[in-house]
């Protein structure tokens, strides 16, 4: 599954640590996978079709889904032109601390403070259609597994896993594991989980399936000691209510390689199987490359294709989403090895 519309999100620069920087999160990235998968050839392309915003509220607010699709506009109107709009006063709630819950803003500045929670996810002109365009990907992807098929893979971007049900962040807008896979669960009274592997802790879709029990949060990452989003991801966060239980954290060490990586992994797949979900939803990022320009683990190719190979030898029906991965060049092989893995 693949959109072209995922090209009308082209950030110019992203602001990180005092400074400007050329964006990670590029419109290359997905050609990169794309043109890997058509070379290997036994990849069959599908194109998406159009969801619609109902699977979206359903895990979103829907004022978040309406700021984003109008935000844009109304900051040209307001201070434009702009290329990219990136808030610059954040709506913490230690402001109003002892004087009840703040009202969201009318002025279009504020409000961006209080939709996205950084600084490194600008919106553009065409954010919003490309952030619809990569859930339709996913819901798509999905949909032919809940018809049957063992294994499909979305190529998402922009990704998904940083935005929680009211804010965005993280090179993310919509969660689309998440759409997807409370789509699965209630369309087809599913129990669904959700295995992240991406580097970064899977924050937003913890945070939206935190208190549910139909939906298990598995997730593998950089130590949020010292790794983004920082402030989720710590291996006593284990889900609330209905949802004791449902979430399961393994924080890795700086340096982690394939083998404890794998180590990892085996113990995450334990946690699945406990579950015993229906279906299996595969946070996919590829940011945990040893070559990755922004995280710290040391895994390889041959380290993907095994992770495919132990995530397929549960033996669930699994949709495999694409999240992070900024080693550009290598993206499209990591991503056909890792597919690989799962499907030879
Ligand atoms: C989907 C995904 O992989 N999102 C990743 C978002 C990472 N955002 C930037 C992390 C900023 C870390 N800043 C470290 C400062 C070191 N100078
Ligand atoms: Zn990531």
């Amino acid at each position: 599954m693949f959109s072209l519309r995922h090209q009308a999100h082209h950030p110019q620069r992203e602001f990180e640590s005092s400074g400007f920087q050329e964006p990670f999160e590029r419109p290359e990235r997905a050609e990169f996978i794309r043109s890997a998968l058509a070379a290997d050839g036994s990849f069959e392309f599908v194109a998406p079709e159009d969801w619609g915003v109902a699977p979206i509220e359903a895990v979103h607010d829907p004022g978040l889904v309406h700021f984003l699709e109008h935000a844009w506009e109304e900051y040209q109107q307001a201070h434009g032109p702009t290329h990219d709009v990136i808030p610059d006063v954040f709506a913490m709630p230690q402001l109003r601390e002892g004087m009840g819950a703040a009202r969201e803003p009318s002025d279009v500045s504020a409000r961006l403070g209080w939709w996205c929670f950084e600084t490194t996810t600008p919106l553009t002109h065409g954010t919003y259609d490309a952030a619809r365009s990569s859930v339709d990907v996913a819901l798509t992807a999905a949909d032919l597994v809940a018809n049957g098929e063992r294994f499909a893979y979305g190529l998402c971007r922009p990704p998904g896993h940083h935005a929680a049900r009211s804010v965005y962040g993280g090179y993310c807008f919509f969660n689309n594991a998440a759409v997807v896979a409370d789509h699965l669960a209630r369309t087809l009274d599913a129990k669904v989980t959700v295995l992240d592997v991406d580097y970064h802790h899977g924050n937003g879709t913890q945070q939206i399936f935190y208190s549910r029990g139909d939906v298990q949060f598995v997730s593998l990452h950089g130590d949020t000691e010292r790794a983004y989003p920082y402030l989720t991801g710590h291996v006593d966060e284990r889900g609330t209510g209905d949802g004791a239980g449902t979430t399961s954290n393994f924080p890795l060490a700086a340096h982690t390689d394939d083998d404890t990586f794998l180590d990892h992994l085996a113990a995450a797949c334990d946690d699945v199987d406990s579950f015993d979900p229906d279906l299996v939803v595969v946070s996919l990022g590829l940011d945990t490359y040893f070559d990755d320009p922004i995280c710290d683990l040391d895994l390889t190719a041959d380290g993907f294709e095994a992770c495919g190979r132990m995530v397929a030898q549960m033996g669930f029906p699994t949709v495999v989403l694409q999240e992070g991965g900024y080693a550009t060049a290598e993206l499209g092989e990591n991503a056909r090895r890792w597919l690989t893995g799962l499907a030879p």
